[in-house]
């Protein structure tokens, strides 16, 4: 049987993400927040600080660096793996300072050019995204030639940046980047062909969690969990090593469906 994978749950300290912006933007509501994830079974709580719902605009590096930091403190005094979700160095630098585990990097590298260096003189892992462009352009970007096959040969180009940084093999995963820079049927057949993902030989993340090409399944982002939990499993069959969800109980609830199901032990 195949492992289960690390379920990552999504922390957007944030006025404006698409999906839960607002909800957590106090460092107290977050920092409650992350707790109940935890207690549902979330391995790794990803805080964000900045939006990257598509059309948003960029904000400025310290106000992120202000939302994030009361929130990261916290978590790590409570010994919960944190991940830090940000494309600027000087905010992974004070994650890492922080203790934080991961930092996830949706630009892959691209946004800063000093992120791998400070990654790589650090032990975290480091999550690189598919991406091309910032939230206020990545729409009109979605021109592949075949979706699989560029996005595997773009995050190549990425894993080879972060290993000349000197970020070790063993202290990097990957991820397609669902919804950026994607139509819905970019991210169907990138689900649909993950294992040539994982073939690249890095754990994958998968984010699916209540995007845009959910909307058949739920208006509104609240209502596509049933979904995710669904894309968890489903994810998880085809060798992904991490789920990025806001629902956790429901992934976690699924993903233990597919251990009963597989016969291993409730
Ligand atoms: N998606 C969002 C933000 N960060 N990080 C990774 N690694 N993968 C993703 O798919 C991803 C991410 C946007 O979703 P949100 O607004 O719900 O956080």
């Amino acid at each position: 049987m195949a492992n289960r994978p690390l379920v990552f749950g999504v922390l957007n300290v944030t006025p404006d993400s698409f999906s839960d912006g607002g909800r957590w933007d106090s460092p107290d509501s977050a920092i409650e927040h992350a707790r109940v994830m935890v207690s549902a079974g979330a391995d790794v709580i990803d805080v964000g600080g900045e939006s990257t719902r598509p059309g948003a605009a960029r904000i400025d590096d310290g106000e992120e660096r202000r939302r994030v930091e009361p929130v990261i403190r916290a978590l790590v005094a409570d010994g919960i793996s944190v991940s830090l979700d940000t494309m600027r160095a000087d905010t992974a630098r004070l994650g890492i300072d922080l203790g934080v585990d991961y930092v996830n990097d949706v630009s892959g590298g691209l946004s800063d050019p000093a992120m791998l260096g400070v990654v790589s003189g650090a032990d975290v892992t480091y999550v690189a995204m598919h991406w091309r462009g910032e939230s206020d352009v990545m729409d009109g970007n979605a021109t592949y030639g075949d979706v699989t096959r560029d996005v595997v040969t773009e995050l190549r180009t990425r894993i080879d940046a972060a290993q000349d940084a000197g970020i070790a093999p063993g202290k990097l995963w990957i991820d397609p980047g669902l919804g950026f820079a994607k139509t819905a049927d970019h991210n169907w057949q990138l689900l649909r062909d993950l294992d040539q993902l994982v073939a690249l030989g890095y754990p994958v993340l998968v984010g699916a969690s209540r995007k845009r090409f959910l909307a058949p399944f739920g208006e509104n982002p609240a209502d596509r969990d049933q979904a995710t939990a669904i894309i968890s499993v489903l994810s998880a069959e085809s060798g992904a090593a991490g789920v990025r969800v806001h629902d956790v109980s429901l992934t976690v609830d699924a993903l233990r469906v597919r251990r009963a199901w597989w016969g291993g032990a409730e």
